[in-house]
């Protein structure tokens, strides 16, 4: 297995926006729905929570199955896996086929932290699920729980370049958040239901 070949189909499997594919395939241009993102979430404010699990399950998946094969052949501590995990992200956020025009990134590091760690993984999506039924804002629960699962790396001692790793694609993920964190300040944040 080469390095260079992994970290390109990352990022090339990355460019595949299943919520954009899925929601044109039902006949509805995802950009112009809601909050106009091409995430589950979104997927879900137009097509209801069935789709929004599917594309969570397969932005998810492309975000995993580089990484395990990155782990698999080079390692949890080499900078293949690195470049891999941030590579999916990226691919995501600025896709190839998709006039490097992307979503947010949140399923698909998901993905990456679940070829990371699966306890690390889970707690983070109990986090999500909390923070999300307290305060009803997916934005913000994508938020919180990316933070923590940096500080939870850090917590159960995982090396340097997978707590460096979560850092990028957790800032890339506040970054393309940019917009809903105005709007959270401000009170004017989408819930799941309302545009
Ligand atoms: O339309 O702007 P919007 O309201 O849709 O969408 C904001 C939203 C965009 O994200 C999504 C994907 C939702 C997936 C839920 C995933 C639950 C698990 C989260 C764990 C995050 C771990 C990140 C690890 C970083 C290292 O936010």
């Amino acid at each position: 297995m080469d390095s260079l070949l992994l970290i390109v189909l990352a990022y090339l499997l990355g460019s595949v926006l299943f919520g954009e594919h899925i929601a044109r395939a039902k006949g509805i241009d995802i950009r112009s729905v809601g909050s106009g993102n091409v995430g589950a979430t979104n997927v879900g404010r137009a097509l209801g929570k069935k789709y929004a699990l599917i594309v969570f399950l397969l932005d998810m998946l492309k975000g995993l199955f580089p990484v395990f094969l990155a782990r698999l052949y080079f390692g949890l501590e080499s900078w293949t896996l690195f470049m891999v995990g941030i590579a999916s992200v990226l691919g995501h956020v600025f896709p190839i086929f998709h006039n490097f025009k992307g979503g947010k990134a949140v399923a698909t590091a998901f993905g990456v932290l679940l070829g990371v760690s699966f306890k690390v993984a889970f707690l983070s999506l109990i986090i999500w699920l909390l923070v999300f039924k307290l305060k009803g804002y997916v934005s913000l629960a994508s938020l919180v729980s990316s933070a923590s699962a940096v500080f939870l790396l850090i917590l159960f001692g995982f090396p340097f370049k997978i707590v460096l790793m979560s850092l990028v694609i957790a800032s890339i993920i506040f970054y393309k958040h940019k917009d809903n964190i105005s709007r959270l300040l401000e009170g004017t944040e989408h819930t799941f239901s309302k545009e």
